[in-house]
């Protein structure tokens, strides 16, 4: 790194960026292709996000590698191979920290610096950017790539402190792992991260109980090494596979049926779930079975009736499988499906229990395990915590941003976020947002959507040189016209009615907004196309 902040010199630049995940490390690149000036700040000792993060045991993406994985260089897709259509943890952090040596990054990215305020000064048009050490950055452009899951739900119980056994959090996993043996593990928290984790705990520990407050449907990932013969087979077509992507919903190709599941019969519909559920590649092409799961109550029912059935015929508990199927008031795929290997089969294994958590929950944790209300005591020697992020919002509001006149992005959020096109926000000129709130984002393939609204920014900012152009605002009006739009399109599905993050509704007192937007990536990608085609419509330069 060729500069550092002094006290009275913060370091000079053309951008910075904060955040050295996937979206980050790829707008460094991009950045120094148009010949700008950047820094990536980066909280973590190490590249990666969410990647870097959570490295418990069966940490794995829900989209499979071939497609989450950066499309910008034929070379680099050409050369990696990744060995299971599910990459775990350990594989795609190796494959971002060779991106950032391949494309010789690293130089740019300081690590362990935690940004806490960004300030934007009207009169010179520069940001200011502070991190907790208390360097200082100026630069004209601030680009927030700080992901939409990197701020942890802290556990919110009581006497934690006096708790005698070891206690992490999925999202702040040890470095050098955690020892099970021996042990009574109690596993809070039955969403992606709990699911992933519960057959590995389960093999290891001397019992495990996993409390869960809210049932949700989980899918077979059929997860299984990818072989040379395919590998080789893709990437002889690997640009046809990409633009393929482009044109689907989500940015990642999964088969997907054309009929409602409501004009075939019963047994045309079993066929098609089953090979859904059993069928090549499992998980999120269940959410494909039939065009308007998530838009029709009744058809999204049957799919719920297919998942309740499954871990019925699995689970050989009766009384654990009714717990564990999850209750009408979640329709299926509202809150984000989980993908599992062998989820429900762990729970036929003696050493381990399920406690619903919902009917008692939990309140405390004592000296030696965890008490719920009804004063039953667990005695555990080790606590993980599964219980997800604050979302979407969480990474932004943990920074002090300020934009014209001083006003607070807390502030302004406080009612949920607001956004032009989840990429900027009035009142906040020359900041964007990778993948923010009002995009795509964690509804999408996310690797595709931020090489999206990288590619957008980036040509955004050369167009602006050119031009002359030194600040870039989005209007208020457009703003709201987004902000009408996201919820008018989310209006349209069944996703708000259910409690979620994506709702924001997984944390106590966040306002409950439905944040991405639904309406899929070559809509999306039509309209921000269209933005900047129009002389970026909706956006003041000056
Ligand atoms: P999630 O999906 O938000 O899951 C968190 C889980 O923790 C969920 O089952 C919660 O139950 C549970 N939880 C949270 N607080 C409590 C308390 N106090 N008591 C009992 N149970 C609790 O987070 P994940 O980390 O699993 O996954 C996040 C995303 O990462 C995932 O969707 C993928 O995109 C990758 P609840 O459902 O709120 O009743």
């Amino acid at each position: 790194m060729s500069e550092n902040s002094t006290p009275s010199s913060p370091v000079r630049l053309d951008a910075i960026v904060v955040g050295a995940g996937f979206a980050g490390i790829y707008q460094l690149y991009s950045l120094r292709r148009i010949g700008l000036s950047a820094r990536v700040l980066e909280a973590g000792d190490g590249v990666g996000g969410t990647w870097y993060w959570n490295r418990y045991p069966g940490a794995r993406c829900d989209v499979e590698s071939l497609d989450y994985s950066y499309s910008f260089s034929e070379e680099l897709q050409q050369e990696w191979d990744w060995t299971e259509r599910y990459a775990p943890q350990p594989e795609i952090l190796r494959y971002i920290n060779h991106v950032v040596d391949r494309f010789d990054l690293r130089r740019d990215i300081q690590l362990n610096a935690r940004v806490t305020s960004a300030v934007y000064d009207e009169v010179s048009g520069l940001w200011t950017v502070t991190t907790g050490a208390g360097e200082r950055f100026v630069a004209p452009y601030c680009i927030m790539a700080t992901g939409c899951l990197s701020i942890p739900q802290a556990p919110q119980f009581p006497g934690l402190e006096r708790f005698q056994g070891e206690w992490h959090h999925s999202a702040n996993w040890p470095l050098d792992g955690v020892n099970f043996a021996g042990k009574r593990v109690g596993l809070i928290g039955t969403g992606s991260s709990g699911v992933q984790m519960t057959p590995e705990i389960a093999a290891r520990a001397a019992h495990l109980t996993v409390f869960q407050r809210t049932a949700n449907y989980s899918v077979p990932a059929q997860n299984e090494p990818i072989t040379a013969e395919q590998l080789k087979e893709v990437k002889a077509h690997y640009g046809a596979r990409r633009a393929r992507a482009l044109e689907t919903h989500t940015g990642h190709f999964l088969i997907a049926n054309d009929k409602s599941a409501m004009e075939v019969n019963d047994e045309e519909r079993r066929k098609e779930f089953e090979f859904r559920w059993r069928g090549a590649g499992g998980g999120f092409r269940m959410l494909r079975a039939f065009n308007d799961l998530m838009v029709n109550k009744q058809s999204n029912e049957k799919a719920a009736d297919f998942v309740r059935g499954k871990i019925r015929e699995t689970v050989k508990d009766p009384a654990t499988a009714e717990l564990l199927c999850p209750k009408d008031d979640l329709p299926f795929g509202t809150k984000r499906l989980c993908v599992d290997s062998d989820y429900y089969q762990t729970f036929n294994r003696p050493n381990v229990s399920l406690v619903d958590v919902k009917a008692d929950p939990l309140v405390e944790a004592t000296p030696t395990g965890l008490r719920t209300r009804s004063g039953k005591d667990y005695p555990l020697d080790m606590i993980v915590f599964a219980t997800g992020f604050d979302a979407m919002t969480g990474a932004l509001k943990s920074i002090d941003v300020r934009g014209v006149g001083g006003v607070s992005l807390r502030d302004k959020w406080e009612h949920g976020p607001r956004t032009y096109l989840g990429l900027a926000v009035a009142g906040f000129p020359n900041m964007f947002i990778l993948a923010g709130p009002g995009s795509p984002s964690v509804l999408s393939n996310m690797v595709h959507s931020i090489e999206l609204h990288v590619d957008w920014l980036t040509q955004c900012l050369q167009d602006a040189r050119t031009q002359g152009v030194q600040r870039i605002e989005a209007l208020q009006s457009a703003e709201d016209e987004w902000v009408r739009h996201v919820n008018e399109v989310a209006d349209r599905t069944l996703y708000p009615t259910a409690n979620s993050w994506y709702m924001g509704s997984n944390m106590p007192g966040k306002p409950r907004v439905f944040m991405p937007y639904v309406a899929g990536v070559p809509a999306y990608r039509k309209i921000v196309t269209e933005v900047a085609a129009q002389g970026y419509r909706g956006f003041e330069l000056a």
